[in-house]
C-alpha cells in the first residue's frame, strides 16, 4: 500500500500523515508537479492513496486507476475539472471538492469510508481545520495564519507520527497545545510584518503590465501579505512580485479588487491561477523598471 501526498506544503504533508496514522502500514511518498511517477514501483491492483495531488497530464489519473485501487483525493479544480470533463469522476473512488482542503478531505474520507465499523467517528481536529482553512486561504479565523507561521518552525515530514500524530488523537494532544504553537505563529507575524515593510519601502516600484497598473517588487516564494504596508487598492490593479529561478522568471500577481481578474491575465501569458491570485513563468520579463519612476503614468 502507497500513499503520494503534495509535498510542497502543509496541507499536502497533513494528508499524508492523516493516512500514515491510519494506515501504519503504508509507504508514504511525497511528490511535486513536474516530478516523474514511479510507474515501475506500484504493483498490480495495489491499493494507492493520492492526497492533494492529481498527475499531470490527466491520462495518467485513468492509467493509475487501471493500474492500481486507486483513492484519489483532491480539492484542485483544473484536475476536478477535467475529471467530470472525461466522465470519471464518478468512477474514481475518493473525496473532492472545490472550497475544502486536502487534509479536511483526507480526515473526513478516512473517517466515512474506512471507519465506518467504528462506533463514533471522530470530529475534524484543530489542527486539520486549522492548517486546511489556511490552505483554501479562508482567513476569517485570526488563529489561522498564527497556526500556519508557528507550525513553519518545525520539520513537518509526515512520516514522522510522534510529531503529526498527536494532532490526530485530541485526547493526547488537547487543543490550549495547539494554542502553544499559534503564540509561536503570532510572534512569527508580528516580526514578518515589520520585515515586509522594510522590504517594501525599499524595493517595491510601480510598473505596467498588460494595462494593469502594478506594484512590483523583486521577491520569490512570497504572498501577497508582502504587499501589507504599501497596497492602495485606489492606485493600483494588481500586486507583482517576481525572481529568477535558474530556469527563468517566474511572476506572481494578486489582487483584492473586484474588477480585476490576475488569473486571466496569467492564463494569457501561458501561466495560471485563481481570480485573486496566479502567476506565469518567462525568459524575459514583461516589464522594465524604469529608473524615472515617476515617469510611469499611473
Ligand atoms: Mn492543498
Amino acid at each position: 500500500m502507497k500513499c503520494f501526498y503534495h509535498s510542497a506544503d502543509l496541507d499536502g504533508q497533513c494528508s499524508g500523515a492523516i493516512v500514515k496514522h491510519f494506515y501504519p502500514e503504508c509507504e508514504l511518498i511525497g511528490i511535486n508537479y513536474g516530478q516523474p511517477f514511479p510507474w515501475d514501483a506500484i504493483e498490480k491492483n495495489e491499493p494507492v492513496f493520492m492526497v492533494d495531488f492529481s498527475l499531470q497530464p490527466f491520462e495518467d489519473m485513468i492509467r493509475l486507476a487501471n493500474l492500481a485501487t486507486l483513492v484519489w483525493i483532491d480539492h484542485h479544480k483544473t484536475a476536478i475539472d477535467e475529471s467530470i470533463a472525461r466522465h470519471v469522476d464518478k468512477a474514481l473512488p475518493g473525496l473532492r471538492e472545490v472550497g475544502r482542503a486536502g487534509c479536511e478531505l483526507t480526515w473526513e474520507y478516512i473517517q466515512d469510508f474506512v471507519m465506518r465499523d467504528k462506533p463514533e467517528k471522530a470530529p475534524v481536529p484543530l489542527a486539520v481545520h486549522l492548517l486546511g482553512r489556511y490552505d483554501v486561504w479562508d482567513l476569517k479565523n485570526p488563529q489561522v495564519l498564527a497556526f500556519h507561521y508557528g507550525m513553519l518552525t518545525y520539520d513537518t515530514d509526515p512520516n514522522d507520527q510522534g510529531f503529526w500524530g498527536r494532532f490526530f488523537e485530541p485526547d493526547e494532544f488537547p487543543d490550549w497545545e495547539v494554542d502553544g504553537i499559534i503564540w509561536k505563529g503570532e510572534a512569527i507575524l508580528e516580526y514578518e510584518a515589520q520585515s515586509n515593510a522594510k522590504y517594501m519601502a525599499a524595493a517595491a516600484f510601480p510598473v505596467m503590465l498588460d494595462g494593469l497598473r502594478c506594484l512590483a517588487v523583486n521577491r520569490l516564494l512570497s504572498n501577497s501579505k508582502l504587499f501589507e504596508s504599501a497596497w492602495d487598492r485606489n492606485k493600483y490593479d494588481a500586486m507583482l512580485a517576481f525572481g529568477y529561478r535558474g530556469k527563468g522568471w517566474t511572476v506572481s500577481l494578486y489582487s483584492d479588487r473586484d474588477d480585476v481578474d490576475v488569473g486571466e491575465v496569467c492564463k494569457r501569458r501561458g501561466g495560471g491561477g485563481h481570480k485573486g491570485a496566479a502567476g506565469f513563468q518567462c525568459d524575459v520579463l514583461p516589464f522594465r523598471p524604469s529608473p524615472a519612476r515617476e515617469a510611469i503614468d499611473l
